[in-house]
């Protein structure tokens, strides 16, 4: 694993973030290091999961990266006949999701793809993770997604969406904002690399409040939306259908 240092000189130009070669490298350090309760969600995600997969249907894990969505599924699932197909149209995510797999002698089971989420057919699904994921399309098209998902989704299935979130709130927001920049800072990232960064990314990771996810979430097809986690600005959502 290398470690994430892709902001640490100073940029004269700095481009909008994308999911190229160099973060899929770094991908692991800096989800780690950037995202409060990353473990914890991925430990959570395998049996939540399992509550809710069903022999001979599908799952899959939107805008997977690395697979640790997945692993942590196929590490708890119940039935072999589960497919989990974990997408993603970085060919650098891929690549090594693919590694991962096969690492884990988890071929069998997990069927990783080279494609944008927005193209692929979903269909008799028992459980969907968007883990991060939502956040990087354009807000005009994450319904469409979500009802294509809920659509494709068998009767007791269930979606995790977890989502960097706005808060309504302008003091409680700020405040967030403030205690992220300082769990960055207590991971070793400098100011520069913080506010580097975050420029690159301001304009591709769009947030909305959890209010308007939970929302779309119901307006789609769901009939009952939880929290499960939250800290900060992080927040996992369970939707079942
Ligand atoms: C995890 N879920 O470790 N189609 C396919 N993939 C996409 C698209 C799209 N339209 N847009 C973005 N991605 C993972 C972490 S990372 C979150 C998810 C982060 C992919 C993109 O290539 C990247 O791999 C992933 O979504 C977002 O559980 O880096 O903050």
């Amino acid at each position: 694993m290398s470690k994430d240092e892709i902001y640490k000189q100073p940029l004269q130009n700095i481009e909008d973030f994308s999911f190229d070669k160099a973060v899929s490298d770094a991908f692991d350090d800096m989800v780690d290091r950037s995202v409060p309760g990353y473990r914890t969600l991925i430990a959570n995600i395998g049996p939540i999961a399992s509550h809710f997969l069903r022999s001979d249907t599908n799952c899959y894990d939107l805008g997977c990266s690395h697979g640790a969505a997945s692993l942590s599924i196929f590490n708890c699932c119940p039935h072999d006949s589960v497919t989990i197909h974990a997408v993603d149209n970085s060919p650098a995510m891929i690549k090594q999701c693919e590694h991962l797999i096969s690492q884990a002698d988890a071929g069998s089971c997990i069927n990783s793809q080279l494609a944008d989420i927005n193209d692929i057919d979903i269909h008799n699904a028992s459980f969907v993770v968007l883990n991060l994921t939502l956040q990087f399309l354009p807000i005009d098209q994450r319904h469409k997604l979500l009802k294509k998902i809920a659509q494709g989704m068998n009767s007791d299935g269930a979606l995790i969406l977890t989502e960097k979130i706005i808060l309504q709130d302008q003091p409680i927001e700020n405040l967030f904002q403030e205690l992220h920049t300082k769990f960055k800072s207590a991971n070793q990232y400098s100011q520069l690399e913080i506010s580097q960064k975050r420029k690159a990314i301001e304009n591709v990771l769009i947030r909305e409040s959890l209010q308007n996810h939970q929302q779309r979430l119901i307006n789609v097809g769901f009939s009952n939306v939880s929290v499960w986690f939250q800290c900060l600005n992080f927040v996992s959502l369970l939707a079942v259908k």
